[in-house]
């Protein structure tokens, strides 16, 4: 059966040769999984709240009770789901290019934790991951607490409320995750960006960083973004479909 999604024979070919390979994963990459992204519709109680506005410190300040309730939901749904195709390829491409004495990193946007789910190994967290908790005033991650039925319960240490371990907008983003996801967009040969709106600082500025150090800039989304008319191929579709024809039009024996 023909690929629906039909990978250039020249990309093909960089692949194979590529010594440094990076991706950039967003909210797209998890969607397949069952995941909402951020702007698609909010599904159930949370309709009517705005991500963008509940994922704020001034949000925790105002409700640390509402935001507490909305990051317990999401990470009992990111619990419930498993890693699609697409997070599966990712894994494939890293272990083919290690495999060949390559360099692979994955930055993601993302905080559910599928990816390392999936199998991948090399992967840098620019915003956090929902599954871990760290007090609000000592920013330390804390494994347990007792369940006091408080809501945020308090940091065992100092008794500040916890928080989830995430980036929030107006939040500075882990300074060595950054400086890491830097560093492998200005050396990478191939920058993969998939299922990312392409509109979240600093994050949306590291497949622009490839581009001027000469990567060849591979997009894979159902939709265009701001990054879309500058990449170097754009391979529209689901990432979980898209993702899984290029790593086995590259490495057939490897999917
Ligand atoms: C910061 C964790 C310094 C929390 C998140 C310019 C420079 C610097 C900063 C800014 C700037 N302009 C504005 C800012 C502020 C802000 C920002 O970028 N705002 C945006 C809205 C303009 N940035 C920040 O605040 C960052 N901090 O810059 O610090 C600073 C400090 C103080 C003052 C100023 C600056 C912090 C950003 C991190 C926020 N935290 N997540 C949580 O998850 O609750 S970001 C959050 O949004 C998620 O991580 C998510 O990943 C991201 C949204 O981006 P995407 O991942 O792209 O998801 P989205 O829904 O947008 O798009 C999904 C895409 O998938 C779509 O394109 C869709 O077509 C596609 N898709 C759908 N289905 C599929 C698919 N693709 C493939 N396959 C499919 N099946």
């Amino acid at each position: 059966m023909a690929a629906k999604h039909p990978i250039p024979s020249e990309l093909v070919a960089i692949f194979r040769s590529a010594r440094r390979v990076a991706v950039l994963t967003g909210a797209g990459v998890s969607a397949e999984s069952g995941v909402p992204t951020f702007r698609d519709a909010q599904t159930g109680l949370w309709a009517q709240f705005d991500p963008a506005e509940l994922g704020t410190p001034e949000a925790f300040a105002r409700n640390p009770r509402l935001v507490w309730d909305w990051y317990a939901w999401r990470r009992e749904l990111v619990e419930r789901v498993d890693p699609n195709p697409g997070h599966v390829a990712l894994a494939a491409l890293e272990a083919a290019l290690l495999q060949r004495g390559a360099q692979f990193t994955l930055i993601t946007q993302n905080v559910d934790g599928l990816h390392q789910r999936a199998g991948s190994r090399n992967v840098v967290e620019l915003h956090g991951n929902i599954r871990r908790v760290k007090c609000s005033a000592e920013e330390l991650v804390v494994e347990s607490w007792p369940e006091t039925g408080e809501l945020p319960p308090p940091c065992p240490r100092c008794g500040a409320p916890l928080r989830p371990d995430v980036v929030w907008f107006g939040e500075m983003l882990p300074a060595e995750a950054f400086a890491l996801a830097e560093r492998a967009a200005v050396e990478s040969d191939i920058f993969i960006s998939a299922g990312t709106s392409a509109e979240v600082q600093p994050a949306a500025s590291l497949p622009w960083l490839a581009l001027d150090h000469h990567a060849a800039v591979v997009e894979v989304n159902p939709e265009a973004t701001p990054l879309t008319p500058q990449a170097t191929y754009v391979l529209a579709g689901p990432s979980g479909v898209v993702l899984a024809q290029l790593v086995k039009a590259v490495w057939p024996e490897a999917s």
